[in-house]
């Protein structure tokens, strides 16, 4: 065993976890690209109290056991059919190294059937990431595996333009703080604007987080923003994939706006089973 996999005998492992899916949907297509995986109780309990749950002991086996989670809960619920990829949200401090560190993930994707090049991993990082090199031989790592490779919350706290320049992901996901309101605000848009336009010049796509209201889907497209994700499209739905309003619905729900009948489009698309407002919430798992 290479050193450094003490993580794998690690005690605590039994959280009792399940899986909210959300679409991230390409809008040229009103299709899901890919369900992110947020993590839950196994009776549906917000993230933030599974969380609570998670020591510097644990997180190497929490890391392990809701990849295993997202990868056969997204399986159960029928992502296979769709084609999409699937979203896990990962834990840079929870690797020791990566070609040790992937073999469970690996082992519960050949058991079920899923594609590993469907396979995307999102990092953020509430603190500054002080090993910015452990992070990038991660991310470099998993992109010779294979998978995608994703900036989760662009723009939020540590997560910025100073990451970019030291490595480079496929993905960026702009943090919903960015696009909140960005139709009414200039110095947002220019500023999603230019943050699209440097993604574009490293060949990196970008994925808004947190849409929720029709005008700064309109802003975002006009923008050039092709990979959306937020309450707008659809909530995250527990153990089930929801089906995101088409983007041809999107223009079918403004027409019904202008009439005054916004509030039954949005109820139409909204699964009853997912009021948490923790759908945006960082480093879910
Ligand atoms: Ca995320």
């Amino acid at each position: 065993m290479q050193a450094g996999c003490q993580g794998c005998r690690s005690e605590g492992a039994a959280f009792d976890l399940a899986m909210a899916f959300q679409p991230i949907v390409d809008c040229e297509t009103g299709r899901p690209f890919a369900f992110e995986a947020l993590v839950r109780g196994s009776n549906g309990e917000g993230a933030a109290e599974v969380l609570s749950k998670v020591t510097a002991e644990n997180r190497y086996a929490f890391d392990q056991q809701c990849r295993v989670v997202a990868i056969t809960g997204a399986v159960e619920a029928g992502i296979l059919a769709t084609g999409a990829k699937l979203s896990i949200n990962f834990l840079p401090n929870a690797v020791y190294s990566p070609a040790a560190c992937i073999q469970l993930t690996l082992k519960t994707a050949r058991e079920v059937g899923f594609p590993t090049d469907r396979l995307i991993f999102e990092f953020t990082e509430n603190e500054q990431m002080i090993d910015t090199d452990h992070v990038r031989n991660i991310v470099a790592s998993y992109r010779k595996m294979g998978f995608t490779t994703a900036i989760d919350d662009f723009g939020a706290g540590h997560a910025g333009l100073g990451l970019l320049a030291k490595f480079q992901t496929d993905l960026i996901k702009l943090d919903m703080d960015l696009i909140r309101n960005v139709d009414q605000s200039e110095p947002r848009r220019i500023i999603v604007s230019g943050v699209v336009a440097i993604a574009r010049a490293l060949g990196i796509a970008v994925i808004a987080e947190g849409v929720e209201t029709v005008g700064e889907y309109d802003a975002l497209r006009e923008i050039g923003i092709r990979y959306m994700q937020g309450y707008l499209l659809a909530r995250p739905g527990f153990k089930i994939l929801p089906i995101p309003l088409l983007s041809s619905d999107v223009f079918l729900f403004k027409g019904a706006r202008q009439d005054g009948e916004a509030a039954i489009g949005v109820h139409r698309i909204a699964p009853p089973s997912c009021g948490s407002s923790l759908s945006h919430m960082p480093a879910s798992c």
